[in-house]
């Protein structure tokens, strides 16, 4: 080495520097970064899987269940279970965050993908956001955009076994870059509008989009 480049001695407050780094001092944690932060701010990350609605569990078999996708469309669709099954099967595994400060790492989603299904129904130019309804009455609203993220899904299995009927069996939706209350469980019709139309927690205070790296929880955040 020569002597240009040669670094001075270590003091005591550069030694001490070193150690903070090796520690993280000063850092709160409170930055929102995407990128390198999988945990978004103010969530605590759980290892079961929490169930939460409005206290009813519709009771809806396959052989029962069916999915109406109407609205601003060309192709309106009503399938039956098997119909729906039959659309090109997707997997996903993405991490779930619930508004209620849980959040679940590495599910194992498996159904048709948003963007399949928008290539079925083909939403005419006008459709702007959608309306999820669901069998126990409960409804979400999503810009259209945010519906076509690249891994979301109708997911009718979890974990390789159908999805359970507390977590929204027989097919549920799920928009993993979003809190989880714009998943809808029990998906019984989707609705293309041209205008938005907030749904159940959205006119009950809850933010319109709901972005968990931007800690939208609440109408005035
Ligand atoms: N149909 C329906 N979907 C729903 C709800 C509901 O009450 N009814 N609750 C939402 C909320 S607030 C959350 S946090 C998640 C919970 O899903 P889980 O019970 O599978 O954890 O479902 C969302 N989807
Ligand atoms: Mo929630």
């Amino acid at each position: 080495m020569s002597d240009e480049n040669e670094l001075p001695a270590e003091s005591k407050l550069t030694r001490s520097k070193e150690r903070w780094a090796r520690e993280g001092r000063f850092l709160t944690g409170k930055t929102s970064r995407p990128q390198q932060q999988r945990l978004p701010p103010g969530q605590h990350l759980t290892r079961d899987w929490p169930t939460l609605d409005l206290g009813v569990t519709p009771n809806i078999s396959r052989q029962h269940w069916r999915l109406d996708i109407y609205g601003a469309v060309e192709n309106p669709i009503f399938w039956n279970f098997a119909q729906f099954a039959g659309q090109t099967q997707t997997k996903f595994t993405s991490d779930i965050h619930c508004v209620t400060t849980w959040s679940r790492y590495d599910n194992q989603w498996e159904g048709l993908s948003t963007r399949d299904l928008l290539a079925a129904c083909r939403p005419r130019g006008e459709a702007r956001f959608v309306v999820l309804n669901c069998y126990d009455g409960y409804t979400t609203n999503l810009a259209l955009e945010d519906f076509a993220t690249e891994d979301a899904l109708l997911a009718h299995s979890w974990s390789g076994a159908p999805l359970e009927q507390e977590h929204g069996g027989p097919v549920r939706l799920v928009v993993p870059h979003l809190y989880f209350w714009k998943s809808a469980k029990w998906l019984k019709a989707i609705e293309f509008l041209e205008r938005d139309a907030p749904g159940y927690w959205e006119v009950r205070g809850y933010h319109n989009r709901g972005d968990p790296w931007a800690e939208q929880r609440y109408s005035g955040d």
